[in-house]
């Protein structure tokens, strides 16, 4: 496919029927499920942040300006637009106007830089960005220069804020009739944690997407009374869908909009705006835990703590009811789809012991030994899976869709887990490369690549490293070109001044002479690593 193509996501027909026969896809739009939100109860309030207050009503009309202001640039629906915008308020009514134009949003996280940015502007066709002024001390209208000097197509950049040179997105305004919308068609692309190579792009439609949250706010208990704290990014898939923000919206609730996730920030928006629930990656969960026992904030509205992203060890999870006073959820999801959770009402033993069960009757789970084979109850294997609410391809990237998915359409997760009765999943590791830092995935080829491209690095591998508190760091192992020293520091800034997210950057560099393996002829990289790792990380 070309990159200038409308990104496509198909289910074969007898599926997709079965799908919309069950109740599953309803034909809603996300446009439809804020204007019907904003019907209901117009005055309940949506969204909040550290300098908004907006009530549904506010935020369809803020997003109906936008929508039309979106379409007078000259943008066409179907076009995708890249956001990057951190936790707050404008964040809804920037992607509702996207989706009301009927044009796609490309999620970037707000730790993306140009390198990333520029991958997703060109792999998507992008024609414009939205992006924020500036976040916790940084200045994103300068990185969306440099993305805009080098992927041309981007024709437009609204910033949220004071824009300078560029288009102030309160300055769009509501103009000629909205298109239909087809709820069937791709609503945005969000970006994959990237197992080999580059992030990939992952099309999701109204229909499923929707379904996903709708029912997620159903299992997580949210009701009009809700308040639910983004505490995460909100770009992830995680605080976005499960039940995350549209979720909580969908079911006619509040988002709590927070900066960022230190427990200072949490803890004080949790006691003054009532959070019923939110949702952290582990090394958090820890955080929040050991800062509960001094805050002197009031965390009692607090009833569900989710934990997702990267396994939650049974003992951290036993204590997060004697230490925040509320439940555990555990999650277990991916961008590509399936989400599991443990169920509010699951007895201990499966809440602290497992990652939970699918949200869907029609999940298809299958879990594999090398060979292809199911492997019996209670023994591990390789995650694969395909339903309602899961992808059938990425985007304009046919070498990974061969190797991502059966030809039968199962996605291969690269989990490993085992299945306990009544379906409950225990991740038990992975089988790709990637690395899994506090939940921010990272793949190891991306990051040799990057070390290769200095002059200095004749040959890199990247592992991951157990870490007591992140879960994984990420290691490289490099072998410096002839005759060169290069320091691991000067690695490390050659990183960053490549324009990647920080938190790719190699935590650990150690150098060795030579990548010597027992295998003969050509040695996979995963081999590579693997031997690396046992020889020289296993007193650490
Ligand atoms: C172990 N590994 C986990 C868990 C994800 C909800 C929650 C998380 C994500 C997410 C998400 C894990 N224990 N509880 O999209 O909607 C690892 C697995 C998985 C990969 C997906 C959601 N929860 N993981 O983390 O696309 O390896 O989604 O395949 O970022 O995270 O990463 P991502």
């Amino acid at each position: 496919t070309e990159a200038n193509t409308i990104p496509r996501q198909v289910w074969p027909e007898d599926l997709a029927a079965r799908y919309r026969s069950k109740g599953y896809w309803r034909g809603e739009t996300f446009g439809d499920v804020l204007r019907a939100r904003a019907a209901d109860h117009p005055d309940r309030l949506a969204v909040v942040d550290a300098d908004n207050r907006w009530t549904y009503a506010d935020l369809l009309a803020r997003a109906e300006s936008a929508a039309g202001g979106y379409l007078a640039l000259g943008l066409q629906p179907g076009d995708r637009v890249i956001v990057q915008i951190p936790n707050v308020a404008a964040f809804f009514p920037a992607v509702f106007g996207l989706f009301l134009a009927g044009l796609i949003p490309v999620y970037a996280l707000p730790a993306h830089r140009q390198t990333e940015l520029i991958h997703f502007a060109r792999r998507s066709g992008a024609k414009a960005m939205v992006v924020a002024d500036r976040h916790e001390g940084f200045d994103y209208r300068p990185l969306a220069d440099l993305v805009r000097a080098e992927a041309p197509a981007i024709a437009h950049v609204v910033v949220i804020g004071d824009a300078g040179d560029h288009i102030p997105f309160d300055s769009l305004r509501a103009g000629p009739a909205l298109p239909r919308v087809d709820p069937s068609a791709v609503a945005f692309l969000q970006i994959s944690g990237g197992s080999t190579g580059l992030s990939k792009l992952i099309p999701r439609t109204h229909d499923d997407y929707i379904y996903s949250f709708r029912e997620s706010a159903r299992i997580c208990g949210l009701t009009g009374d809700s308040v639910y704290l983004a505490a995460l990014p909100v770009a992830h898939n995680f605080p976005m869908s499960s039940p995350g923000v549209f979720g909580t919206l969908h079911a006619g609730a509040r988002v709590v909009m927070a900066p960022n996730p230190a427990p200072e920030t949490a803890f004080s928006l949790i006691a003054r705006e009532g959070v019923t629930i939110t949702g952290v990656v582990p090394p958090l969960a820890l955080l929040w835990m050991q800062a509960a026992a001094r805050t002197p904030h009031d965390l009692s509205s607090l009833q569900v703590l989710q934990v997702g992203g990267a396994k939650f060890i049974p003992e951290a999870a036993a204590r997060v009811r004697p230490t925040l006073g509320c439940t555990l959820q555990q999650v277990f999801g991916m961008a590509e789809g399936l989400v599991n959770y443990t169920r509010l009402d699951d007895p201990e033993e499966i809440v602290t012991g497992t990652q939970g069960r699918p949200i869907s009757p029609d999940d298809e789970v299958l879990i594999l030994d090398d060979n292809g084979v199911p492997v019996p109850e209670g023994q591990p294997g390789h995650l694969l899976t395909r339903g309602p609410y899961t992808i059938r391809a990425y985007h304009n990237d046919p070498g990974a869709n061969a190797r991502s998915f059966t030809p039968d359409g199962f996605y291969r997760t690269g989990d490993i887990v085992k299945r306990l009765p009544g379906g409950y999943l225990v991740v038990q590791g992975r089988a790709g490369d990637h690395i899994n830092r506090a939940g921010e995935k990272i793949s190891a080829e991306e990051i040799e690549d990057h070390l290769l491209a200095h002059p200095a690095v004749f040959d890199a591998a990247v592992v991951s490293i157990p870490d007591e508190f992140l879960g994984e760091r990420s290691c490289a192992f490099v072998i410096a070109a002839e005759g060169t020293s290069p320091r691991a520091s000067e690695l490390k800034a050659f990183m960053r001044g490549r324009g990647v997210a920080d938190f790719k950057v190699p935590d650990r560099i150690v150098f060795v002479p030579e990548f010597q393996t027992t295998a003969v002829g050509k040695v996979s990289r995963n081999v590579l690593r693997a031997d690396l790792r046992s020889r020289y990380l296993k007193e650490t």
